[in-house]
């Protein structure tokens, strides 16, 4: 099973309601580092957050060393913020074998095989040891595709895993626990903030982000968990989202692909071989600084560096979007963001 590198990013979405400015976080998931990137260069893009999963985490160094070490934040050396997510997601998505009752997640450990449960206090329980400034409850996951009774159980589960959860966390004062919302693409069960983005259409997707922005409290962030494609993050925030992660910066960037205000750029084309232009020349990037299209495409997909250096861009470009989508918004011009926005996209209208 690979690292999944999550990338993320938040801003404040359509009121300024927090003090935290725009910001993009990203996994670390089994071990405490993000693909491709040091610390010290997700600090120089503007990273003021990442995010790691619990399950990651806790099979691997392990939620008792990491304590003993002094918290996650000592551990990897990162002084700014961390996220955690609580581990269901992660098992349903990565383990075929994860079985869900009203206790927890039953699923087979990958190093024995043996069955082993995650219920929502051992995930708040591992969560309060690692430590980050803020937490996820853990959620009853359904694909956004399936339809029937199974929808609803899980939004009522995870209402009720939420309780327990609550009740679990012993570290309130340090730690944020945030609640999920589940709930399928039935718009008369509840509000699937957290279930989105697993193969639904657009149409549904943004409807149902704009029905639960519509319920979730003005005062507090609202996150559209594993949501990351730039158009789709625009989209969102202009619905009232303030908050994403998603694994497609760094991921496409191992596949050779370079976001760009035009949409991707494929290095991998025999076109760029000798392209002596940067990957994106209004980025201000120090991969955009340093090297040209010619030489990425050279290393590309044989190369551990051309995959860094395409994340590095990648992320680089997330921060952007998010640092200029969020200043519109404080000087009250989102509308003009959007449309430029979507006319780079969309040349020609389509
Ligand atoms: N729940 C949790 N993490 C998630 C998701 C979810 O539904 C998704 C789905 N969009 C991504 N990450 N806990
Ligand atoms: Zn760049």
């Amino acid at each position: 099973m690979s690292v999944v590198s999550l990338v993320c990013l938040s801003h404040m979405g359509r009121l300024l309601r927090f003090a935290w400015g725009m910001q993009i976080y990203l996994g670390m998931p089994r071990s405490g580092s993000i693909k491709g990137l040091t610390n010290n260069q997700l600090e120089e893009i503007g990273c003021q957050i990442i995010l790691g999963n619990t399950y990651h985490l806790a099979l691997h160094p392990g939620a008792e060393l990491i304590d003993d070490i002094g918290g996650l934040h000592k551990f990897m050396n990162w002084k700014r913020a961390l996220l955690t997510d609580s581990g269901g997601f992660q098992m349903v998505s990565l383990l075929q074998l994860a079985d869900i009752t009203e206790e927890g997640v039953t699923f087979q450990s990958p190093a024995d095989g043996k069955p082993m449960l995650l219920t929502p206090e051992e995930s708040i329980r591992i969560q309060n040891k690692i430590g980050a400034d803020i937490i996820m409850a853990l959620d009853d996951v359904v694909k956004t595709t399936i339809t029937g009774p199974r929808i609803e159980e899980a939004m009522y589960r995870t209402l009720r895993w939420i309780d327990r959860c609550i009740a679990a966390h012993k570290r309130p004062e340090v730690q944020n626990l945030f609640g999920i919302v589940q709930g399928g693409l039935d718009p008369t069960l509840s509000y699937a903030i957290g279930g989105l983005a697993g193969g639904e259409d657009k149409d549904s997707f943004w409807r149902v982000v704009a029905q639960c922005t519509a319920a979730l409290p003005e005062d507090k962030p609202r996150y559209v968990m594993g949501v990351g494609y730039p158009l789709d993050i625009v989209v969102c925030s202009a619905l009232g989202a303030d908050m994403y992660d998603s694994v497609y910066p760094t991921r496409t960037a191992r596949f050779g692909t370079a976001l760009v205000p035009e949409g991707v750029l494929k290095l991998t084309h025999m076109a760029m071989a000798s392209d002596v232009r940067p990957i994106d020349s209004t980025c201000i990037c120090m991969v955009c600084k340093n090297y040209t299209r010619a030489y990425i495409h050279c290393l590309v997909t044989k190369n551990a560096m051309g995959s860094q250096l395409l994340s590095y861009h990648n992320l680089s470009y997330m921060m952007r979007l998010s640092q200029d989508l969020h200043t519109s918004i404080i000087v009250g011009r989102f509308p003009e963001f959007v449309q430029g926005f979507l006319r780079a996209q969309f040349p020609k209208g389509d």
